[in-house]
């Protein structure tokens, strides 16, 4: 038989669909609206992976089916093109990012396209490009205009294969999340930040909303915010109030002594003379650590020299300046209580500070952390910790030296990078004024394009004609801000731009905006849980409040895909050598077939390993159901058959509405082999099946439609109905009954020759007469390859020698073997 050629019925239809631009959308308030989103790609120089292909594939699918269902569907795609490895690839050649930036869009487009992946091109957003980032711009004016953009001093990240700063969020256990051989460092500087903080409670109230969010995605993002209740109490020291924060003030008569974090500004104004040298000595041989390895790591410190007044008993408590204090944490000190929190009695044995109980219910030698009735603590004596928290909170109050307070971990998001390849923050500096924003009217703030990349330092700071530039204010030379901003803040609002990506006015229409937003399906890595998922989430919040959107919350569900390991089950690599590269395997197979392959193996949101077999086997069934069309015997469907086509119709489409392509994939394949098992198929019957196959395998779906004489594109058919009435259930039971009776045969069978030696040569069975119908003598018989008479119980004439016939159940006919 002819090969069929896949490759020339991709190209066929992907031409058309351009022509007609059959995935253009449009606003229109009498439709209701879908948002379908896969989060937009870096267009790496290695070109698409698998991955990529996987993840457009879940999201076409769904993009494909909601549009067939009537829906207005808004399905994008752009470029999120800012970022390290063009820049680094840049320097290597003495080139520009651009360039390689440039070439690696337009190889990743090639073959999005080539998998047919059903994308509003129009509305393309790349991050590179100066009418995208000069929005970019604009939000970091407008939030700098709010007091959410500014600048301070602060023991930062720095990561020196980046060589720049990193936000925490981009720290993973205390490694740069793109270099997981390298530890990062902690260096005092002064960088720009995005007051994320500010949104930390909405931020972690909202998740409470998101009911169609992973539960995983929603934990990370609560711990990663940290929001905990406690009690802010004064400390005198010196003269001067600090405060401390504590989720334990039941403890307070527990107090042995106070650290003050290693890193905080202030420490040097603690140490008294004497101990000069002594915390110096300290903190030179201090390694920086991440919030992450603080449990796991020896807890050392250096006495200061200064001693804080305890609130309750005026007691003198010696401070002492320690490695597990986290400066951006509280107030940067703790109130430290050894017999009840296991890092402070770690502290104080290895410094031999007193340790006192104020909680009962411990046992020596360790720190009690739990809570129980209060002792050795004065008039709160006998309290019960839960109230004892109450009310020395109170007593607090009332002397002027402590309140109730709720504390975040989350940190501002630190968004100023030493790169070039980024979005330039719209800031100059003058002598006179400070730091100027650039005026709305000048931005874009662009990058050069005739730039030479000579070493890893950002180009921009020699750049004479980039940083020398008049203050807007006063007119006088001032410098021009040469840190570029972190790529993911590209990435927080993307989503917005598709909805009206060549607005040149204004960052977008509110109107199309509050139209297509919010997101109603996103589909992206899990990996994003704690950096973009919170990002594009406090972007969302801040543009509302800017009044440009009137949602609280960029997308309503939330869609993380597995990953897929090699063949060998190991991550894809080249150092493995199990790296598939999707665009070998269309050239062999085509891409329905991958497309087709990716999504049946698991259910999508499951890691699984890549199979050469696998994508041979759908592709298979993909020629199969090619042939099967073509000498279509058209005519009358059975019963059975309408049966189960809308049955098939009813379950895909509860299945891919839920994501479990895998059973859709199952139910038609089965559906498949009902129809190959047909003497005749009716019209209607068949371009069901193809409507069902069309959103996994479109390109073959539209030939199939066409050569049937489908009219128009199959992909803007309406989905199939069902027809509830044409659904039996009797015919299931029928074949269940069927396979059933077969099992309990074979087994007999089994037993039979085993026991006697000889081949049986007849077999009898006995049905109780209201389900004789179920049993098709000749479907046993050709099934089993051997002649079975079936016999109601209750028949006269029948051969029953051994009574079988009276031990017929319902659902288990009686059996006897000759
Ligand atoms: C006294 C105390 C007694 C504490 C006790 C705990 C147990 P979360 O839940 O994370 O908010 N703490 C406060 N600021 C800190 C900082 N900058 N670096 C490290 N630790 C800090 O934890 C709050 C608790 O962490 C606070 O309560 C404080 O120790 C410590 F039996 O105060 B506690
Ligand atoms: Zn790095
Ligand atoms: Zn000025």
């Amino acid at each position: 038989m002819e090969e069929i050629n896949f490759a020339k019925i991709e190209k066929k239809w992907q031409k058309k669909w351009e022509e007609e631009k059959a995935f253009e959308a449009r606003e229109d308030s009498k439709k209701k609206k879908y948002y379908v989103l896969e989060q937009y790609p870096y267009p790496s120089g290695s070109g698409l992976h698998m991955g990529h292909a996987f993840v457009y594939t879940i999201g076409d699918v769904y993009a494909r089916f909601k549009r067939m269902q009537g829906f207005n569907v808004l399905h994008p795609m752009g470029f999120d093109s800012f970022g390290l490895p063009a820049e680094n690839a840049a320097i290597k050649a003495k080139s520009h990012p651009k360039k390689f930036t440039d070439d690696a869009i337009k190889n990743f487009k090639a073959l999005m396209k080539r998998f047919g992946f059903s994308y509003d091109w129009g509305r393309e957003v790349q991050s590179h490009d100066p009418g995208y980032y000069k929005w970019d711009q604009w939000i970091f004016l407008k939030m700098f205009e709010k007091g959410l953009a500014y600048r301070k001093k602060a023991p930062v990240n720095w990561c020196s294969k980046c060589n720049t700063v990193l936000a925490n969020e981009q720290v993973h256990n205390g490694k740069c999340w793109r270099h997981e051989d390298n530890e990062v460092e902690i260096r005092h500087l002064e960088q720009w930040f995005f007051g994320i903080t500010r949104y930390a409670e909405e931020l972690n109230s909202g998740l409470d909303k998101l009911n169609e969010w992973p539960e995983l995605i929603k934990r990370l993002q609560r711990n990663w915010i940290g929001k905990s209740y406690g009690t802010e109490i004064i400390f005198k020291i010196n003269g001067k109030s600090w405060s401390i924060f504590t989720t334990r003030p039941d403890t307070i008569y527990g107090v042995t002594f106070m650290v003050v974090s290693a890193q905080h500004p202030e420490l040097m104004g603690l140490v008294s003379d004497k101990q000069k040298k002594g915390v110096n000595a300290f903190l030179k041989k201090l390694r920086s650590v991440s919030e992450e390895e603080i449990d796991q790591l020896e807890k050392e410190g250096v006495f200061t020299g200064s001693y804080a007044e305890h609130p309750m008993t005026g007691e003198k408590i010696p401070i002492y300046a320690g490695n597990f204090v986290l400066a951006e944490y509280g107030s940067g000190m703790v109130m430290a209580v050894p017999s009840h929190d296991q890092r402070d009695f770690d502290f104080a044995k290895k410094y031999k500070i007193p340790v006192r109980e104020v909680v009962s219910g411990g046992d020596e030698g360790k720190a009690y952390a739990g809570e129980g009735v209060l002792v050795n603590s004065g008039e709160f004596n006998d309290l019960k910790s839960s109230e004892a928290k109450e009310r020395i909170t109170r007593f607090l109050e009332s002397k002027g030296l402590g309140k109730k307070k709720v504390n975040f971990r989350l940190r501002d998001w630190l968004v100023s990078r030493q790169r070039f390849w980024g979005t330039p923050i719209p800031i100059i500096y003058c002598e006179d004024c400070g730091i100027v924003p650039v005026p709305e009217k000048d931005l874009p703030v662009r990058l050069p394009d005739n730039i030479k990349f000579t070493d890893v330092e950002n180009p921009l700071v020699k750049e004479d004609k980039f940083t020398k530039v008049k203050c807007p204010k006063c007119g006088k030379n001032g410098r021009r801000e040469t840190d570029t901003m972190d790529t993911f803040v590209n990435s927080s609002w993307y989503y917005l731009r598709y909805c009206d990506s060549k607005n040149d006015k204004k960052i977008f229409s509110s109107e199309k905006a509050n139209y297509w937003t919010p997101i109603d399906v996103y589909i992206g890595g899990k990996e994003h849980a704690t950096m973009h998922d919170i990002y594009f989430r406090f972007y969302f919040k801040f543009l509302r409040d800017l009044g440009l959107l009137k949602h609280d919350e960029p997308a309503l569900r939330l869609f993380t895909q597995g990953f897929i390991y090699g063949t060998d089950g190991r991550k894809m690599s080249k150092s493995y050598g199990n790296v598939v590269v999707p665009e070998d395997v269309a050239s062999k197979y085509g891409a329905d077939a991958i497309r087709f392959f990716l999504v049946s193996v698991a259910s999508s949101d499951k890691d699984f390993n890549w199979s050469d077999s696998g994508v041979d086997s759908s592709w298979r069934f993909l020629n199969r159901v090619y042939r099967f069309a073509l000498g279509l015997k058209k005519g009358d469907s059975s019963a059975r058959l309408q049966h189960k086509v809308n049955k098939a119709v009813k379950e895909v489409k509860e299945d891919i509405e839920n994501f479990r392509y895998n059973y859709a994939i199952i139910k038609i394949r089965g559906l498949f082999d009902v129809f190959e098992s047909e003497n005749s198929v009716g019209k209607k019957d068949f371009e069901s099946f193809v409507k069902l196959i069309s959103a996994f395998c479109p390109h073959l779906a539209e030939e199939i439609w066409e050569s049937i004489g489908g009219k128009g594109l199959i992909s803007l058919e309406n989905w199939p109905e069902v027809d509830e009435g044409k659904i039996d259930n009797k015919i299931e039971e029928q074949e269940k009954a069927l396979e059933g009776a077969v099992a309990d045969i074979k087994n007999i069978l089994g037993i039979v020759k085993d026991k006697t030696g000889k081949e049986p040569g007849e077999v009898y069975l006995y049905a109780i007469p209201k389900e004789l119908g179920n049993y098709s003598e000749k479907e046993i018989s050709e099934r089993l390859g051997i002649k079975v008479k079936v016999y109601a119980v209750n028949d006269k004439k029948k051969y029953d020698p051994e009574g079988k016939a009276g031990k017929a159940k319902p659902g288990k006919p009686g059996i006897y073997v000759e």
